[in-house]
């Protein structure tokens, strides 16, 4: 029986965080039965998934949430034995670029090795059961590092990070476990994206978070790196449909996912304060040498031609609109 929107089944890794808990809506709004993979802390952390959250005894509930971790290969194994899911998103990863500097080793075991043991795990699955399980890796501009833009699914790969090294061999592990074991394995190479729901210490969310706290007299400065940093910012849903698009798609391929345009970290902090009626952003703003990095992505700009004419998507919300959107947010904690 071919398997519709309505009876397929996903496991997502990084379910707790931005884009998993846009996709789990996504996808629970087409009909999938979403499995999502939780780390054990000591405090709650799926503040993300409390709107969509079912209790463990709800009947004919569609969302579960199972403790799991990347560095844990028998883990992962386990978990995709009892949920023969159709679609995984590994979307779980250390994903902070400049955190990567500092914890190196631990960055290449999650966002590396973790992809490799999906589909380690997913090539012996398939040879014993004969069930296919389609492949989504989260892939990221990060790996085209020192490649002058505009960066398409054909620029070389010059990672200036841990981070990008990391995703760099998980993306080569995909391309190589769809050629040489035929499993449907895509890459999509996302371009930074964010919303209400980003990390606090990525740069846009410290922004637009600090620019609330200044205007509410909580803070009286914010303190950045390089502000001369040029990224391509879109919004965060937008991107995860296209993740679903590409896993929807008669051929496993990889996909740039990009506004096309950019813009320095200096316009996103102008234009917040600017946002919150806060004039002469200047007086706000000190310079802590601690955020910069040892080698930095200076320009990143998507070329995302292939997805328009493939998958039909194109990114809707706009860079002052983008930022608009967080600064509201921010602005109206408990809505978020
Ligand atoms: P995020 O908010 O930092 O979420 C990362 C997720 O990974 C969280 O759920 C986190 O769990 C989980 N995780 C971390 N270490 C793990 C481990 N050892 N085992 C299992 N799960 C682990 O990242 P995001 O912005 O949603 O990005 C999603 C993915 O896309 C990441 O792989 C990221 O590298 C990639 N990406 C992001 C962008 C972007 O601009 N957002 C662009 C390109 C690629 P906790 O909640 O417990 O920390
Ligand atoms: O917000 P960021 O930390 O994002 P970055 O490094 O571009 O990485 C994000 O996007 C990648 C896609 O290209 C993802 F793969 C990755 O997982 C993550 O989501 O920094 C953006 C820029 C950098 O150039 C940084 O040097 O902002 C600059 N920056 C300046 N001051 C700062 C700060 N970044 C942070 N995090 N904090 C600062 O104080």
């Amino acid at each position: 029986m071919k398997k519709t929107a309505k009876n397929k089944v996903a496991l997502i890794t990084g379910i707790t965080g931005q884009d998993g808990s846009f996709l789990t809506e996504f996808l629970l709004k087409k009909g999938y039965e979403v499995h999502g993979i939780i780390r054990r802390a000591s405090t709650f952390n799926t503040s993300r998934l409390a709107k969509i959250y079912q209790d463990p005894h709800e009947k004919d509930r569609k969302l579960f949430l199972i403790h799991g971790d990347l560095a844990d290969a028998e883990n992962i194994r386990k978990i995709i034995y009892t949920v023969k899911p159709n679609e995984i998103y590994n979307l779980g990863a250390q994903s902070h670029v400049r955190v990567s500097f500092d914890i190196p080793e631990y960055t290449a075991n999650v966002t590396g090795l973790g992809a490799l043991r999906i589909l380690e795990a997913i090539k012996d699955f398939q040879d014993h059961t004969g069930q296919k399980i389609k492949f989504y890796q989260a892939s990221s501009s990060e790996m085209f590092g020192a490649s002058p833009a505009p960066q398409n699914e054909t620029t070389p790969l010059r990672p200036q990070s841990p981070y990008g090294i990391a995703k760099v061999f998980a993306y080569n592990a995909t391309k190589l476990y769809r050629e040489a074991y035929g499993i449907f394995a895509v890459n999509g190479i996302l371009f930074n994206h964010e919303s209400e729901r980003r990390g606090e210490t990525f740069v846009t969310r410290k922004i637009t978070r600090a620019v609330a706290r200044i205007k509410a007299g909580l803070d009286k400065k914010l303190y950045l790196g390089n502000l001369d940093a040029r990224r391509d910012w879109g919004y965060a849903p937008e991107y995860m449909e296209a993740a679903w698009l590409m896993m929807q798609q008669p051929k496993p391929d990889d996909y740039v996912i990009g506004t096309g345009e950019t813009h320095s970290v200096r316009e996103f902090v102008e234009l917040a304060f600017k946002e919150a009626g806060l004039k002469d952003y200047k007086k706000y703003i000190g310079i802590d040498p601690r955020y910069y990095r040892p080698a930095e992505v200076q320009n990143l700009v998507a070329d995302a031609a292939k997805a328009g004419k493939v998958l039909k998507w194109k990114p809707k919300t706009k860079f002052a609109d983008l930022v608009k959107i967080m600064v509201k947010a921010d602005a109206n904690p408990k809505k978020i």
